[in-house]
């Protein structure tokens, strides 16, 4: 017996007039007289293999003229350059194994995307899933790298709280023993606790969002990248998130063309995404949105048609910074010579794509926060911790958070946010 090969080294690493075998999954299959076309797919890509009555045993000939698609196979043939095949190349079948006959699909062409969320856990192994998973977890490596050359220190906060970070209208509430819980927002309040000891930090989590909104950028969970550090004020803190930014741009242009051109990205689009990227304020924004026609009063926070229109400002990601404090959380700090403002920023990713981070300066001072937590109704016991933070060598310190699908969804051109991850949750949907 042959040993199995990966079907994407069949194109690589294989040559014409070779002996291969190759296993998979059927991803269509036709046939005629005493010949069938069957494509197998595996994790790595596509390959046709020809299977000809009278070249192989009669039984594997009746299998792979009777096994659906989906079913799972062991191929092995000889290997030939085919022009009409996928790819130019293709496999003459010498056995045909079926490991398992499959049931008729229940996924062909044309369905709604209703039905095919419904049979997520089957059109997962649809190839436009398949490139955007491997396009995050490029993502998540490239992010990864980046932290540990950095010097940050990656951690692992807590999910269950009891804490509001991102305020109470998308909390997700739970009976916690006999008290009451949250499923967390964000884990910036202990990534502030740890910045003490650790200086640089960051956590990659889910975090959970109530969000009654049906749209394409907003799921009720979602993976969260954040950083936290210690000494770094506004302009550091847009420093670090250009840099990150920038470096997993160019580490998906350069390993992971082939998926990014399947999912109709050129990864050559991604190349130009190098700091510095554009620091606008909000102040401007709101100039430049009414000098384009918006009615848009200051105060205001950007709905979805502004912040399009002003992710279409450059071909790299832009900034916007200071935005009004009354619309923001209660830990932002506010802009010292302005009360109305407070040192956070926006990142908004090119294209009409809109938001992929949040971050900002920390308010160090209590009094502030105190107040402005009181104005959301929030119980400030629950927050003495956090003020602790203030009382023993506090510092200046900034941090960040990166929706990770949101960026899948921006760099692998996905319509919905839903589209990058396997099993969406959204106000409509706990299952599959
Ligand atoms: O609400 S954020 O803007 N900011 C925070 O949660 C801060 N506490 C993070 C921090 O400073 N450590 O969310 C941050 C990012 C935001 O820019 C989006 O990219 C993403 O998290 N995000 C979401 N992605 C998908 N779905 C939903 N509902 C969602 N909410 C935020």
């Amino acid at each position: 017996m042959v040993e199995p090969i990966r079907i994407a080294d069949a194109f690589k690493k294989a040559q014409p007039g070779d002996s291969i075998s190759v296993r998979g999954w059927i991803y269509r299959t036709r046939s005629s007289g005493g010949i069938v076309f069957t494509v197998l797919r595996d994790s790595t890509g596509i390959l046709q293999c020809t299977v000809i009555k009278g070249e192989l045993p009669e039984e594997d000939f009746k299998s792979a003229e009777k096994a659906l698609v989906e079913s799972s196979v062991i191929v092995e043939g000889v290997l030939r350059e085919d022009k009409r095949a996928p790819g130019g190349r293709e496999i003459t079948a010498k056995k045909f194994n079926v490991v398992h006959f499959a049931e008729r699909f229940p996924i062909f062409k044309d369905q709604t995307e209703e039905f095919l969320l419904d049979n997520r856990h089957l059109w997962l192994r649809s190839r436009e899933m398949t490139a955007t998973m491997k396009v995050k977890a490029m993502i998540l490596r490239a992010a990864r790298e980046w932290f540990f050359e950095n010097g940050f220190i990656e951690t692992t906060p807590p999910i269950l709280t009891e804490n509001a970070c991102e305020g109470g209208s998308t909390l997700f509430e739970l009976k916690y023993f006999e008290k009451k819980g949250y499923l967390s927002q964000s884990a910036q309040l202990y990534l502030e606790a740890l910045i003490f000891s650790l200086e640089k930090v960051w956590s990659l989590t889910p975090s959970f969002r109530a969000e009654k909104s049906r749209t394409p950028r907003h799921l009720a969970e979602f993976w969260h990248l954040e950083e936290e550090a210690a000494w770094v004020t506004l302009s550091g803190n847009l420093e670090i998130q250009e840099q990150l930014v920038s470096y997993i741009c160019q580490y998906l242009a350069k390993n992971s063309r082939e998926e990014l051109e399947f999912l109709g990205r050129n990864p050559d689009d991604l190349k130009v995404i190098e700091p510095p990227f554009q620091r606008i304020s909000y102040t401007k924004a709101v100039d430049i949105l009414r000098d384009k026609g918006y009615e848009f009063r200051w105060g205001d926070d950007f709905g979805t048609n502004e912040e399009r229109e002003l992710s279409m400002l450059d071909n790299k990601p832009v900034f916007i910074i200071r935005y009004p404090a009354e619309i923001k959380p209660f830990y932002m700090k506010i802009t010292p010579d302005n009360p109305k403002t407070v040192e956070n920023a926006d990142m908004l990713a090119p294209e009409g794509v809109g938001e992929i981070i949040g971050g900002s300066e920390r308010e160090t001072n209590i009094e502030s926060m105190k107040e402005r937590l009181l104005r959301e109704n929030a119980n400030l016991e629950n927050y003495q911790w956090y003020f602790d933070l203030r009382k023993f060598g506090s510092v200046p310190h900034s941090g960040f958070g990166l929706g990770i699908e949101r960026v899948v969804r921006w760099i692998g051109k996905r319509e919905h946010i839903r589209d990058t991850v396997p099993f969406p949750r959204t106000v409509a949907r706990l299952s599959p």
